[in-house]
């Protein structure tokens, strides 16, 4: 009877931990910053970037799903706009000094739900910290474009061949693909605008 009331009062105890548990937050490796960038309407003559816009900074994984489910899904986005999951302090662009030796692995999908389904194993495979090479990887971004929406994954130090292949491969995986695909430099995408593979996996 005694050890019966026992085992109740532990129930009731561990029933209580978990609900309490679930209320709680459930706080990520880091923080992560949501961008967007509508180039739907471009101004005349307005330089690169003026129309990037830093939108969340989050570190839980209620407010990624709650960010996700409402915002950032690239289906919602309208032509000629992008959608980027960054480290938070780190900006989308090659002028940052996280990025300025980077470069991206690039996959182009055909149609929409393809583009929401690899964005959304991405971001969680990035927020779950599922790359061996973390450090490398500086965010990810999804476009809209007439001729093939696209995702690139930028990483940090584009001459370290072991470490891009590494994540290649890793994504390849995450995302489902087995065509393959292409890493470019921003260094070479900086100097012409149609630039050459460095690497492929
Ligand atoms: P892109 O990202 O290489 O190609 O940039 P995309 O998005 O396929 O091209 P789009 O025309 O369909 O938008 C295209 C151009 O934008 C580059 O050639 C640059 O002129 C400019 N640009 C892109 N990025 C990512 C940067 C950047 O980080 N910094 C600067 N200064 N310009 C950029």
């Amino acid at each position: 009877m005694a050890t019966e009331a026992a085992t109740e009062v532990t129930g009731a105890v561990v029933a209580e931990a978990v609900a309490e548990t679930a209320k709680q937050p459930h706080r990520l490796e880091r923080k992560w910053t949501f961008w967007f960038d509508n180039q739907s309407k471009p101004k005349q003559g307005a330089a690169w970037g003026t129309s990037l816009r830093k939108a969340y900074t989050f570190e839980t994984v209620e407010e990624f799903w709650c960010l996700y489910d409402q915002i950032f899904r690239p289906s919602k986005l309208p032509g000629n706009a992008d959608f980027h999951l960054f480290k938070a302090g780190i900006e989308p662009k090659w002028e940052d000094p996280e990025c300025a030796n980077g470069g991206k692995w690039s996959v182009t999908s055909n149609r929409k739900v393809n583009l929401d389904t690899m964005w959304l194993e991405t971001l969680m495979a990035l927020i779950g910290e599922q790359f061996d090479e973390a450090d490398e990887i500086c965010g990810v971004v999804a476009s809209v474009r007439q001729r093939g929406d696209k995702l690139a994954l930028w990483t940090k130090t584009a001459t370290n061949e072991a470490a891009q292949m590494g994540i290649g491969r890793k994504w390849k995986e995450i995302i489902d693909v087995t065509e393959k695909i292409t890493y470019t430099f921003h260094d070479d995408s900086k100097r012409e605008r149609s630039v050459k593979s460095r690497y492929n996996v």
